[in-house]
């Protein structure tokens, strides 16, 4: 294939409600879709979606939308539309001088992946040898003023059937919004937290109180460089140790393991640099007996749905942060958006992604365009 032109359309999308980390609050999702028109060996010339999943704020990895967008216009492109014979699985190969930009690098890879499987009528899910045909859905639940509104919070989402909730934690919120839950809905509802990188070894003795409450895991409660003082926490607590910020690459998830730092990898494409190193962190975990899902950044419908069919390999053993859409979007970017329905979403089965772009959507959510060509 040769890649012929890209377009970066920059929308930004109200979200339904307000999302708040131990990073930042979103009221809005800010971020670009990438539409990559390639030319086939037989001279057939076809387009693919990706979409780049950095934040407008580098609060959760360096990168941020504006800087991702220019490492695109300004590196990447310049030089992928040199290569004669461009694969979607030579991406990475030819942007190896690149130091770090993983979601910028992987946005685009995404969109050569959709559109050489267009190429081919195939989807994603069969590309990547998926072995199921829907996911167990689970939800992360933003940070709330008070334990109240965390409990009416997840009594909704409880209430909708998803299959896990995952509650956001920082310090000041944390504990007491575990134990109110339990108390609430009970030993077995499959439960876990997310610190983001909030915490320090110093809150140890604090950290393992939540041993008390059989969470599934505990997800980066200390800073993304941490992976030996994670290893060292694990040794303090019971609750499974899970990375998310840590884990850039298959060599830091490799790293990660044997250190005994993470029990448990989430895996979010965007963060390794795209869907074939996540892939592949799926393939050494699974290697070491070590559980992965899926994590989200917000997705729009195409990352959803690319999300959905990467968590149907067989070492997602755990429900991912794939939700419905309408768990941030009152309306999305493509005419069939993942749905939740009895705790699982379903794998799209459609030629690459297997979803359509809502034209009419994307006009209204778009703020701007950058186009590149050949
Ligand atoms: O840490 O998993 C995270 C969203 C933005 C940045 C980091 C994270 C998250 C989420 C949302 O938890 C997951 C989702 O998309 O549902
Ligand atoms: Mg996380």
């Amino acid at each position: 294939m040769r890649l012929l032109g890209l377009r970066l359309h920059h929308v930004e999308m109200p979200l339904v409600a307000p999302f708040t980390t131990s990073f930042m609050t979103q009221t809005h999702k800010r971020c670009f879709l990438v539409e990559a028109r390639v030319e086939t060996a037989s001279g057939a010339i076809v387009t693919g979606w990706g979409e780049n999943v950095a934040l407008d704020r580098p609060f959760y990895s360096p990168e941020h939308v504006d800087g991702a967008s220019e490492v695109i216009e300004r590196w990447i492109a310049p030089l992928l539309f040199a290569v004669e014979d461009l694969t979607a699985e030579t991406v990475a190969h030819h942007l190896r001088r690149i130091v770090g930009h993983p979601m910028a690098k992987a946005s685009v890879e995404m969109a050569m992946l959709d559109a050489q499987l267009r190429a081919e009528g195939r989807s994603f899910a069969s590309y990547l040898g998926a072995v199921r045909t829907s996911v167990p859905s689970g939800v992360s639940v933003g940070i709330q003023d008070s334990v109240a509104a965390t409990l009416g919070v997840i009594g909704g989402y409880v209430e909708q059937g998803y299959a896990r909730i995952k509650l956001k934690i920082r310090p000041g919120a944390d504990v007491e919004h575990v134990a109110a839950v339990r108390r609430e809905f009970g030993d077995d509802l499959p439960f876990q937290v997310d610190a983001n990188a909030a915490y320090t070894l110093v809150d140890a003795a604090h950290l393992r109180r939540l041993d008390a409450y059989g969470l599934l895991l505990i997800e980066q409660p200390l800073g993304e460089a941490d992976i030996r003082q994670h290893a060292e926490l694990a040794r303090l607590m019971t609750t499974p140790m899970c990375l998310d910020e840590s884990i850039d690459s298959a060599e830091a998830a490799v790293d990660a393991i044997v250190l005994g730092a993470a029990a448990v990898v989430n895996v979010k494409p965007g963060r390794v640099g795209g869907y074939l190193e996540a892939r592949r962190i799926h393939d050494i975990a699974s290697a070491h007996g070590i559980a992965v899902w899926c994590g989200g950044m917000l997705e729009t419908g195409i990352g959803r749905a690319a999300n959905a069919a990467l968590a149907a390999l067989p070492g997602f053993t755990l429900p991912g942060d794939i939700s419905g859409s309408d768990r941030f979007y009152a309306e999305d970017v493509v005419t069939e958006p993942l749905r939740m329905h009895d705790g699982v979403v379903d794998v799209p089965t459609g030629p690459g992604f297997g979803v359509e772009i809502d034209e009419g959507r994307l006009d209204r959510f778009r703020t701007s365009l950058k186009e590149m060509s050949a």
